[in-house]
């Protein structure tokens, strides 16, 4: 493939010369074969995906699968690596005990150290793109470099990327800087840096997911938080759906749960057939940016343009929109493949030929397809894709849900009583780890409103920020926490989940149109089990009651302990928060 040179007829000379001066610098010292700036092309796409064919990096996939792909990452390269992720701000503090930090200089002086040589042999690849709508004032830019092709081939998937962003870029004169290099994937020489204050990420040392699609975490979550705190909006690890209901009212829902606990899922939830005129769908699976309107209500934009997506639990009867989506033009990773070479994951129909690593699957070398294995796919594949999200205005909130993997204690539903008890009720999430990070899997721990691995900056001043943003809003969306995850002591789930959810959702849009019944309790409003739509759904009614059961001491314990966990961030809690948790406490004792 040809190097191709930055357009010279462009109108922003300046911000070209930056952009420019940054690409040469990093060429003359990453010392790449070749400079390619991409363009976004299918042509461009074939050529890469060939590359990657005949180089044995990209297996194609079988007939019925037309433009399907398999790639295996190294498997030490296989999820998120939060202990290596780092927030460098001058100041300590403003990075908060909720992210590793280095100084920048510091940061700067390592990272430039790996870097130096590193695309020797190799192509540079220069991606202009846009996280959101091209035409969207709430749109934000960013160029990454990259060596792999397998990064460029999945950021056309996740984003608005080529000659269109890079026109974008001219108009806005400014843009997020992402330096990323594959390296040698020695763990030991592997870090994610951000540089908040300079709009700039350096990753080294991983091709995989979050990690390397610098668009997404890095530059969507933890940079755009800290844009958000200066401009007065917020970057969220929220899914955004559209819900309408048999009267024909449409309502957008924005949920946070952690990695690997929902989003996608609940983003393409299927009506059960005992709820006839319902219908769901996707604006967003993953990341939410939510900006207070002059209407005084809350807007909402999906940054993205794809999805990457857990594949193990995916299958017609879990979520027939997801499987449907990723039967063409899909990128799996580190999925197991068939004798036939179809994909394959528990679940599935067939069996496992080949393992995620590549090897003759054994069942006794642990599952055949990896639990954070993988598919990357355009959301125009997603036949619930909503039109709504590529409105540049975004859509409305009518609700915001927090949720959480807890196999105990956090009911089905519950909801707060107004906007500062709902980020109380944020920064109480608490959930099970998932394979989606490296590290142990199903350990209980903190993670406030779905961001601990990814809010940019000091947890104090984001709660802050939250209720700045609620003093905004005259017609706040309601707040909630769900948890399907609920299990018996058997660990058999006791809420049958996925398409069912619906039910909950129904009675959440009830309340947040100040419609439908609830219990008063300590940690807030509850449904009776009465009160959700139940019809058609088999379920005992002593479960139910168990699923919207307060336990008192047990929460007790839980807010005792969160109080204890939240005396981490000093001064800069927000000391409202403070207040509603002692008050949630003395309603306990009560
Ligand atoms: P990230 O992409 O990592 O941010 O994950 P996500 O939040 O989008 O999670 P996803 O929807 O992909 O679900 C992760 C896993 O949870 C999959 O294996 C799903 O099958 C499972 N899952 C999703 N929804 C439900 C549910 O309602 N009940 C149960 N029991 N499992 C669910
Ligand atoms: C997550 O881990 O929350 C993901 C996958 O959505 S990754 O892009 O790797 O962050
Ligand atoms: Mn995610």
């Amino acid at each position: 493939m040809s190097a191709s040179r930055i357009p010279k007829h462009r109108s922003h000379p300046t911000l070209l010369a930056d952009l420019a001066h940054w690409v040469e610098d990093v060429a003359a010292l990453t010392c790449p074969d070749s400079v390619h700036w991409c363009d976004g092309s299918d042509t461009e796409a074939e050529q890469l995906t060939r590359l990657l064919t005949d180089t044995g990096m990209l297996e194609p996939l079988h007939g019925d699968y037309p433009g399907c792909h398999l790639y295996r990452s190294h498997p030490n390269d296989v999820a998120r690596v939060e202990h290596l992720t780092f927030v460098c701000t001058h100041d300590r503090s403003d990075a908060g005990p909720n992210n590793p930090w280095m100084a920048p200089a510091e940061a700067h002086a390592r990272m430039d150290e790996l870097f130096r040589g590193c695309m020797q042999g190799r192509t540079l690849y220069v991606i202009p793109y846009c996280m959101g709508p091209l035409d969207s004032p709430l749109s934000r830019c960013g160029v990454e470099i990259t060596d792999s092709p397998y990064v460029v081939l999945n950021m056309r998937l996740m984003t608005r990327m080529g000659d269109a962003a890079l026109a974008r870029i001219e108009r806005d004169g400014r843009f997020v800087k992402g330096l990323h290099s594959t390296g040698d994937l020695n763990p030991d020489r592997r870090f994610i840096m951000h540089f908040p204050e300079e709009l700039t990420i350096k990753s080294f040392g991983s091709g995989y997911g979050g990690n390397a699609l610098l668009g997404k975490k890095c530059h969507a979550l933890r940079i755009a938080s800290w844009q958000a705190r200066d401009e007065g909006w917020l970057a969220e690890h929220m899914l955004l759906v559209a819900i309408t209901n048999p009267a024909g009212e449409t309502h957008y829902v924005a949920a946070a749960f952690p990695s690997a606990c929902g989003k996608t899922n609940l983003a393409m939830l299927i009506p059960p057939a005992s709820m006839p005129g319902w219908t769901v769908r996707t604006i967003g699976d993953d990341i939410a940016w939510l900006h207070p309107g002059a209407d005084g209500r809350l807007w909402a934009i999906n940054p993205e343009a794809g999805f990457f997506g857990v594949a193990p639990g995916t299958n017609p009867r879990s979520n027939r929109n997801a499987f449907d989506m990723i039967r063409k033009d899909t990128i799996f990773t580190n999925v197991a493949v068939t004798d036939e070479g179809r994909p394959w994951w528990d679940g599935l129909e067939g069996a496992p030929r080949t393992d995620w690593r590549g090897q003759p699957y054994d069942p006794a070398n642990g599952p055949a397809a990896h639990p954070n294995a993988r598919f990357t796919v355009s959301a125009t594949n997603n036949p619930a894709y909503a039109a709504e999200a590529e409105h540049p205005q975004g859509v409305p909130l009518s609700a915001i849900i927090f949720g959480g993997r807890r196999r105990s204690l956090a009911p089905l539903v519950y909801e707060a009583s107004d906007w500062v008890h709902g980020v109380l009720m944020g920064a109480g999430v608490a959930s099970e780890t998932t394979a989606a990070a490296t590290g142990a899997v199903g350990v209980l721990r903190r993670d406030p409103m779905a961001m601990k691995p990814f809010c940019g900056y000091h947890f104090g001043d984001y709660w802050q920020h939250w209720i700045n943003i609620g003093e905004r809003l005259s017609h706040p969306p309601r707040i909630f926490h769900v948890n399907w995850f609920r299990q018996d002591a058997e660990g058999r789930f006791l809420w049958p989940g996925f398409g069912e959810n619906l039910r909950v959702l129904a009675w959440i849009l009830d309340r947040a149109q100040a419609r439908g019944s609830a219990v008063e309790t300590p940690i807030g409003h509850l449904p009776a089990p009465h009160d959700l739509p139940l019809q058609g759904l088999e379920i005992p009614s002593e479960v139910m009651e168990a699923l919207l059961a307060i336990d008192v001491p047990g929460w007790h314990r839980e807010f005792s302990q969160l109080r204890e966990e939240l005396s981490a961030y000093g001064d800069r809690l927000p000391s409202a928060l403070r207040t509603r948790l002692d008050e949630a406490l003395a309603r306990l004792s009560a």
